[in-house]
């Protein structure tokens, strides 16, 4: 409806797409062998679709408007609730006076599609490829903002990152960071399922219990 069109990219990606470009640290965690899935000494299994927009980028002149959905891989299958693998969706927008205005208006115009008429708001965050970063949460669809088990007893439920994008982002994808600006979300399809339709854990998505994959289904 906004005119976003949609690109996919590879799941095995290059330590400098899937980190350098995005301005991580030499030194940032999410490099280490604990956390990411090194196919060599350079390629890495992506741990999120953002390598996507970069190459994007670094093949179409702004505007861009697009949005990445995909499988990402991460180490942290330690604890039941965390799996290697998840899937996606990523959206960046880059064009010439492209505002923090703009993303609100567009994650708003979003949420209130997907989610219906729920209070939203924005906290700050952090992300090494967006600057400023902001988490946005949809009031509580299960007790209306009253506070339950599903959202903590916050009446908030988090469902997506989101960004100004970094300037260095911008200049290593080949952008003019002096001539354009933009912004950058990222979500889980899952948490997505679970803020919409209430459900109780997210695991119930994996697991391929007939019974409960029937009654989504309808
Ligand atoms: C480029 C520039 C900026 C993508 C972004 C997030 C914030 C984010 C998480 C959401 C839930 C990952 O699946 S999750 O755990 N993502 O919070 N992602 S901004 O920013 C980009 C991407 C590409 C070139």
């Amino acid at each position: 409806e906004l005119g976003f069109t949609v690109a996919v990219g590879p799941e095995a990606e290059t330590a400098w797409y899937n980190f350098t470009a995005l301005n991580f640290p030499a030194d940032h965690p999410a490099m280490d062998m604990h956390d990411t899935l090194y196919l060599s000494d350079d390629v890495v299994l992506r741990t999120h679709t953002s390598p996507v927009q970069v190459r994007t980028l670094q093949r179409h002149e702004p505007p861009v408007r697009v949005l990445i959905p995909g499988n990402v891989y991460r180490r942290d299958f330690f604890d039941p609730s965390h799996a290697p693998m998840f899937a996606q969706i990523e959206g960046l927008a880059v064009d010439e006076g492209v505002s923090f205005v703009d993303l609100k208006a567009t994650l708003n115009h979003f949420a209130h599609r997907f989610y219906g008429a729920r209070p939203t708001r924005f906290r700050p965050s952090f992300f090494p490829f967006t600057e400023p970063s902001a988490e946005m949460d949809v009031q509580c669809g299960t007790c209306n903002g009253a506070g339950c088990p599903v959202c903590k007893g916050t009446g908030w439920v988090e469902i997506l990152g989101s960004g100004m994008v970094h300037p260095a982002v911008l200049e290593a994808s080949g952008v003019d960071s002096e001539r354009y600006t933009g912004w950058a979300f990222g979500m889980g399809p899952g948490r997505m399922a679970v803020a919409r339709y209430g459900l109780p854990d997210i695991r119930l998505l994996y697991d391929s219990d007939v019974r409960f994959l029937e009654q989504l289904g309808k």
